[in-house]
């Protein structure tokens, strides 16, 4: 992390309120410019206690902006923002301190970790905030904790170290209203030491405060407590719907109903088969029995289309043939169904198989990566063409045998995955559906051969046409 500032740019509309660098170096260049977008810009909070290296407000966005703090530096706030867009921010702060103060606004990739602190707060703003993040890897103590308003989390890797909450919704003032956390595909994962560790913990505290959390395709790891639920005055909820976690601690979801329940529907108590989870790789290995283990549904109309690691949402990735949601912040991607067994033609003068002959040479080929001349090229798509009209489809050529899955998008959400399978290499027909709404559709043509190599995905757009 470079402990300067290397560039500072683009502030378009002067003086408009928005971004400043507000701690430390940074605020000496504040007084002269005030921008409605920063980017690519470096900030050091300053070595005293209670430092903030960046205070966003007015709709202004942040782009790329690292901010990092001197070893010793204490109780910190890396980024405050009021509303407003910040995308790949990088701030990485040390000890008692608090990465991101997010007041209402949106938050697109980036890292935010706070060693011994806080990574993310979402906290109370004039009348109900509603943040919305995506894409982004936070750590602390706490990795996420909401005391005021909605955050709603998508594709998100959570990570939690000591004896606090990974993530938490609590208000411990006589505060009331709403506490909400709606976390989507996201992985909160704790050091797994201490008895105290909680993953998803809601608590409210004072009358008239209504604590919740949804979590949705999610996988809670690596923690003793894996839900905990109390509520002292108002009510306490946790609603899950296809999410992976161990088994709740007795006395963690209190019996009693009128503070607020938890309801579970498709809980998988698994081990999630982590890559290297102590090496910090968080994707699943092939064979995770949580790849196409989310909800069947199609995306819903606010969720994201990529994972993570910016690749598609929803992807095949067991080879069945249907396209499933995995648990958690990375999608494995699409793997083609196991090839049917070739039969190859009888050659000039070779009598043809009998149907009753008993197999010959059972012994198993090897997997197909171990095989020298193993096949590594991906099919072609050639020609593709699209008819509209009633009934719409797309016809191109496959270069080889495989299969042809086209990915239908309006705006970020994806309507629709269709896949065909195409036999022999030729010419091939998808068949789309009839029934989209009139718009404009980007489709995504991607083809995949039994060994699982992938075609480049062919872009093209499809205009429906009100009748
Ligand atoms: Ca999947
Ligand atoms: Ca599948």
């Amino acid at each position: 992390m470079p402990a300067t500032m290397p560039r500072h740019r683009s502030s378009r509309h002067r003086p408009a309120a928005g971004a400043c660098p507000a701690g430390g170096r940074g605020r000496r260049r504040a007084g002269r410019r005030r921008a409605r977008l920063l980017r690519d810009l470096g900030i050091r909070v300053g070595d005293g206690v209670g430092g903030r290296g960046l205070r966003l407000s007015g709709g202004a966005t942040a782009t790329r902006v690292a901010v990092s703090a001197p070893a010793g530096a204490a109780g910190a706030t890396g980024v405050g923002a009021v509303g407003g867009l910040l995308r790949d921010l990088d701030v990485s702060l040390g000890a008692s301190s608090l990465a991101l103060q997010l007041t209402d606004g949106e938050v697109d990739g980036g890292r935010f970790e706070a060693a011994g602190g806080t990574a993310i707060s979402v906290e109370q703003a004039p009348g109900l905030a509603a943040s919305r993040l995506h894409g982004l890897r936070a750590s602390g103590q706490t990795a996420l904790m909401v005391t005021h308003g909605r955050a709603t989390v998508d594709s998100a890797l959570l990570r939690g170290s000591g004896q606090s909450a990974v993530v938490q919704v609590a208000n411990s003032n006589a505060i009331s209203g709403e506490l909400r956390a709606i976390l989507r595909q996201v992985t909160i994962v704790g050091d797994g030491r201490s008895t105290l560790q909680r993953g998803v913990e809601v608590r409210a505290s004072s009358s008239g405060q209504h604590a919740s959390a949804k979590l949705l395709d999610t996988i809670v790891a690596a923690v003793k407590r894996p839900l905990v639920r109390a509520a002292a005055a108002g009510d306490a909820n946790i609603v899950t719907d296809h999410v992976a976690h161990g088994p709740l601690l007795a006395g963690d979801d209190p019996a009693d109903p009128s503070r607020g329940t938890l309801s579970e529907t498709a809980v998988l108590d698994v081990d999630p088969g982590f890559a290297d989870l102590a090496g910090g790789d968080l994707r699943l290995r092939p064979g995770s029995p949580l790849i196409d283990a989310g909800r069947p549904d199609p995306l819903d109309i606010d969720e994201a289309a990529t994972d993570l690691a910016g690749a598609a949402r929803v992807s095949d990735g067991n080879g069945d043939g249907v396209a499933i949601r995995d648990l958690g912040a990375y999608e494995s991607p699409a793997v083609a169904p196991p090839a049917p067994p070739a039969e190859p033609p009888p050659g000039p003068g070779e009598p043809a198989t009998p149907a009753s002959a008993p197999p010959a040479s059972p012994a198993p080929a090897p997997p197909a990566a171990a095989t020298p001349g193993a096949d590594r090229r991906a099919p072609r798509l050639a020609r593709l063409r699209l008819r509209g009209g009633a009934r719409p489809r797309l016809t191109g050529r496959l270069d080889e045998p495989g299969r042809v899955t086209v990915t239908i998008r309006h705006g970020r959400r994806v309507v629709k995955t269709v896949t065909v399978s195409v036999r022999r290499a030729g010419a091939f027909t998808v068949t789309l559906p009839p029934r989209l709404r009139p718009g404009r559709y980007a489709l995504a043509v991607r083809a995949a051969d039994a060994a699982g190599n992938r075609s480049r995905a062919t872009a093209l757009r499809l205009l429906r046409r009100a009748r």
